[in-house]
């Protein structure tokens, strides 16, 4: 066109942007009530979903609180580890590409 501007032709197919897994990982200190507090308050889960995720890190070590896309997923990590820091518990998570 008149600027110059050169328009490629469109891609018909992009890579998808990849997705991460929050992983809560079980300790022997964090209190399960808080546990269940944060899988209600920063992923949006019913009490009773909570408790049974809380249930199962805390039988197996671990488990998936929810796949995002990586700025998503960071944000989480960031959220849990800050609220069980002000909370002096040593609950920890973290994001592992899917
Ligand atoms: N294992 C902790 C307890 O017995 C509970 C817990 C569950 C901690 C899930 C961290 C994650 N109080």
């Amino acid at each position: 066109n008149r600027e110059g501007v050169v328009l490629e032709p469109q891609k018909t197919w992009v890579k998808p942007p990849p997705l991460f897994k929050v992983v809560l990982l079980n300790d022997d200190y964090t209190p399960m009530d808080f546990v269940v507090t944060v899988l209600q308050t920063i992923f949006f889960m019913s009490r009773e979903q909570a408790t049974q995720i809380m249930l199962k890190v805390h039988r197996e070590g671990s488990g998936v609180c929810g796949v995002y896309p990586r700025d998503v997923a960071a944000t989480k990590v960031e959220q849990v580890m800050a609220f069980a820091r002000q909370h002096q518990h040593p609950l920890r998570c973290v994001m592992e590409e899917t």
